[in-house]
């Protein structure tokens, strides 16, 4: 069987919405053509609660790949939910999509609609329509990362007798992330599958695990704008029957990553630089590509940061390019000192969501918080959009109902 291996869609993500769809939609049309199933590995939405037309768009995308003949279709379920539909596209939920315990999420919405089958905590198997083949892909959504180890050793996945076995998952692994002992080692996964599938990490990686291939897709959309995506986005096809597996590219927006060093130049040497460099990239081509600039260096004596007048370049080159500029590393003599402070505050390659929970974590433990009590689950609740007094009720309400009883996952 031929499995089309996806991941981190992140449908809506506001900044290239339509990058988004379109190169969802790609990836999705290509996984139909080179396989006969399709795995997604979480984060196909980039909000926990999309609005109603990033739902549409998710619906159509989906709707459109249900009604194409599939040569497999789904043969049994274990866990919690059901198979609303037998084509055979699997999804987890990712960190993006995740809610609190028992509460519905979008993955699971398109599951219910039967547009793809939801296996966040399930086991289901994949059947060849001629019954040459059948396979068994073992989910498990993504989670806080302090609570992952909780949940495999409760949820206990474990591979069919018989058959291929895949177990897909959507977590940071310490072993390619190596900041925070929370992050599960790849050695920690479950023994005995034939592939193993990690999601939330953006860009293609290929490792083992237990001596069976550990791969991971990438995002199909830009996000985060780091120099690893500046290669190429799209998906892989495994064969199960070869074991063996290769990459397959969709178009992505070109992504830019352009250091500029300020070291020893006028504010106006630096616009010129910047120009410079903008017009170099775009000429001759006319894809609109994302350019991302990083200032570095310390300006000529006597300038200060705030002399460097950059607010009109995004717009004045908008037709040609998306402009960011990453002013953090520019410096002047008076700012040197501070910036450093921040800049040893921050930590490279760590998302927002969980730089937040350790700074959570870090008040917390100051004010002899019981540790116990979920302080990831806290921030989700903490960080909902929720009105303000709500929040706060709902915070509350968590902490007092988990001294009574410590949660259930
Ligand atoms: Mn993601």
């Amino acid at each position: 069987m031929r499995i089309a291996i996806l991941a981190d869609l992140h449908l809506g993500y506001e900044r290239f919405s339509s990058d988004s769809y379109s190169q969802a939609a790609e990836a999705l049309e290509k996984a139909y053509q080179s396989a006969d199933a399709i795995l997604i590995a979480g984060d196909l939405f980039d909000y926990r609660h999309p609005k109603p037309e990033v739902l549409a768009e998710a619906i159509n995308l989906f709707r459109n790949l249900s009604k194409k003949e599939f040569r497999a279709h789904v043969e049994g379920f274990e866990g919690r939910g059901a198979a609303y539909t037998g084509v055979p596209v699997f999804a987890i939920a990712g960190t993006h999509e995740r809610r609190s315990e028992g509460a519905a999420h979008a993955v699971e919405l398109l599951g219910l609609a039967g547009l793809l089958v939801d296996i966040s905590q399930a086991r289901a198997v994949i059947a060849m329509d001629d019954g040459s083949e059948r396979i068994a892909v073992s989910g498990v959504g993504g989670i806080a990362d302090e609570r992952f180890r909780e949940v495999l050793h409760s949820l206990n996945p474990k591979p069919a007798e018989g058959m291929f076995n895949v177990f897909m998952f959507h977590q940071s692994v310490h072993d390619l992330l190596p900041f925070d002992n929370d992050y599960i080692n790849i050695e920690e996964l479950p023994q005995g599958f034939d592939l193993y599938i990690d999601g939330h990490i953006h860009n293609r990686v290929e490792r083992e695990c237990h001596g069976k291939p550990f791969l991971i897709p990438g995002s199909t959309v830009l996000t985060q704008l780091k120099d690893a995506e500046q290669e190429e986005k799209g998906f892989f096809v495994y064969d199960t029957s070869q074991n063996t597996f290769s990459f397959e590219k969709i178009n992505s927006r070109r992504l830019v990553f352009a250091d500029v060093d300020v070291s020893g130049k006028t504010p106006k040497e630096v616009r010129d630089t910047i120009m410079e460099r903008v017009e170099k990239t775009i000429s001759g081509r006319e894809d609109r590509p994302i350019i991302k600039l990083v200032l570095r260096g310390l300006l000529m004596d006597g300038f200060k940061n705030i002399d460097v007048n950059l607010q009109d370049i995004p717009a004045r080159y908008g037709k040609n390019a998306i402009i960011e500029i990453d002013r953090k590393g520019m410096e002047s003599i008076t700012s040197k000192a501070s910036l450093d402070g921040l800049r040893n505050g921050t930590l490279d390659n760590v998302s927002v969501n969980d730089s937040g929970i350790k700074i959570l974590k870090g008040k917390l433990e100051a004010y002899k918080y019981d540790m116990s009590i979920s302080p990831s689950l806290l921030f989700d609740i903490l960080s909902s959009d929720e009105k303000r007094e709500n929040v706060l009720k709902n915070a509350i309400d968590f902490i007092d109902g988990s001294k009574a009883k410590k949660p259930e996952i």
